[in-house]
């Protein structure tokens, strides 16, 4: 296995994590965790919350990284607190807001970063666009892989709300490769040609996962297609209401890439902070969850902190099913 020098330009931290979440003394405030093994290695890509005490919005500037040394589930991390922030690497992005990006190694062996950053000349309040950057290492440096602009712009499809954010990215075993992004119930998906920019078609509407609010995860196991998501009215089986209002994971699966998607069931019950968000992985033959919440020290929901549990699965079903996740 390749594996990959840390970049000698970002501040690292050792961190011991005894347990959830990874950092929880409060200092740093990680969200929105995307989980990508390379080089033998498990990194967790998260955003950054700094609100203060009592103000309720996400003031999100930079993304952080964790890097496990060993067991993801506890012990040695390094913690990079300044990873990057939008206008290090988009020219069209303003600065400020770094909201749930992922970075996944192409087929080439490069790394793609897709990140929802505000686009410069909007003139909505959340006018977010999804930015692609592109690196030789999981921890960069970091350029534009498409400096012309986003890869799915601010006004699009229709000049803007908060939709165009949470992206998510499949390279399928057959090396195509596929984007998900959407919140506020709307999911689209789309195949991207080989540049992992371009669009290959228009993109599809999911309606069918229940409950479906926003942070799609999508990987693959065995021969199906999991979506992983935050939602709400999410079924029978969860505590995870509309009237709670609290969100759980859900997850859907399909036996091809961009649907039809099926509803199956909820994987991770509410936890701590309003919103939940997954980030789902393989490592050495075990399966783990990433998802962040209220739990470290004067955290809050728009202070939440990355935890890392494992998943285990139910085969003897088709298709298989990932068990409840006991944070
Ligand atoms: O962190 C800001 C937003 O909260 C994310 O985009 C959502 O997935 C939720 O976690």
């Amino acid at each position: 296995t390749k594996s990959y020098t840390p970049n000698p330009a970002l501040e690292a931290h050792a961190v011991k994590a005894a347990s959830n979440p990874i950092l929880s003394d409060g200092a740093d405030y990680t969200t929105d965790p995307a989980p990508l093994v390379a080089g033998g290695k498990f990194y967790v890509l998260t955003g950054r919350d700094k609100a203060e005490p009592g103000v309720n919005d996400f003031i999100m500037p930079e993304w952080q990284m964790l890097e496990a040394s060993g067991d993801p589930m506890r012990g040695d991390w390094t913690h990079y607190p300044h990873f990057l922030k939008p206008d290090d690497v988009f020219k069209w992005a303003t600065p400020g807001r770094a909201y749930a990006a992922q970075i996944v190694q192409g087929p080439n062996g490069k790394f793609y970063l897709y990140a929802p950053v505000m686009q410069a000349g909007s003139t909505n309040k959340d006018g977010f666009a999804i930015g692609v950057a592109v690196s030789d290492s999981p921890t960069g440096p970091w350029v534009d892989a498409h400096p012309e602009g986003p890869v799915v712009s601010q006004s699009y499809p229709v000049a803007n709300n908060i939709q165009n954010i949470d992206p998510t990215v499949l390279i399928d075993d057959d090396k195509r490769v596929y984007l998900y992004w959407g919140t506020f119930g709307r999911l689209k998906g789309v195949e991207l040609e080989a540049d992992m920019v371009t669009f290959k078609g228009a993109p599809v509407d999911v309606t069918s996962l229940t409950g479906f609010f926003e942070a799609p995860w999508i990987f693959k196991r065995k021969d199906t297609y999991y979506m992983a998501y935050a939602g709400n009215r999410a079924g029978p089986e969860s505590d995870c209401t509309e009237a709670v209002y609290y969100a759980c994971i859900a997850y859907g699966t399909a036996k091809s890439p961009l649907g039809p998607w099926t509803y199956r069931g909820v994987m991770l019950d509410p936890v701590s902070s309003t919103t939940s968000h997954p980030g789902i992985v393989e490592y050495k033959g075990k399966w783990y969850i990433a998802y962040h919440t209220a739990d470290a020290n004067n955290g809050g929901h728009f202070r939440r902190s990355v935890a890392v549990d494992e998943v285990l699965w139910d085969d003897s079903v088709s298709p298989p099913r990932p068990k409840k996740v006991v944070p």
